[in-house]
């Protein structure tokens, strides 16, 4: 079994100002820069075969490049927060690349995910925090709402493998496919 994610990678100048606000927050962990993706679907564990049919699927998609714009902070997790992350201007063809990963995982055999897409940039995952740090991580986020990590032109999006490990998860990019519909 494979474990498997599709995401947008991000340039280097878009991880470099991630990176700053990471530093302004007080987050306990934070993802690493070469980790800093958008998360388009979750594959889960697969089986190989399901994943080359996946990949077909993936290959098969024609979009043309769009413009995305990082910016916002926010936290998931409500009361107990589990992890800090960068938000997304919204977008509609964001939402209908989305959609077509969906779709082509679908098609190969992957159970949909339950959850609406809330497109966002994972900057920190931790356990829930004691109620002062929590206050201080809630401000923190507060201040820097409206910041921005600039905009780039998305020209690719990539198939991850990421293997779980003791110092938190390593990524390694199995296909990329363009954008040039
Ligand atoms: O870093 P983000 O949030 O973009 O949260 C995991 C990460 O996304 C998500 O897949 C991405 C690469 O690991 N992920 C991990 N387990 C998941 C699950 N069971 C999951 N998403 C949904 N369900």
């Amino acid at each position: 079994m494979i474990r498997a994610f599709v995401a947008i990678p991000l340039p280097e100048a878009i991880r470099s100002a991630l990176v700053l606000q990471q530093f302004l927050l007080p987050l306990p962990r934070k993802i690493e820069p070469e980790n800093l993706h958008l998360t388009l679907l979750f594959l889960g564990e697969v089986p190989g075969p399901v994943l080359e049919a996946a990949h077909e699927g993936l290959a098969g998609i024609v979009m043309p490049p769009f413009r995305l714009e990082i910016a916002g902070l926010g936290l998931f997790g409500g009361d107990r927060p589990r992890a800090a992350w960068a938000g997304v201007t919204a977008s509609a063809p964001l939402e209908r690349l989305q959609a077509k990963v969906e779709r082509a995982a679908r098609v190969a055999g992957i159970a949909p995910e339950r959850r609406r897409f809330r497109p966002h940039v994972t900057l920190g995952r931790f356990s829930p925090p004691p109620p002062e740090e929590r206050m201080r991580l809630e401000r923190a986020v507060a201040g820097g709402a409206a910041s921005q990590a600039g905009a780039f032109d998305v020209t690719r999006f990539v198939l991850y493998r990421s293997f779980l490990g003791p110092k938190g998860a390593r990524y390694e990019e199995l296909a990329e496919y363009p954008l040039n519909g």
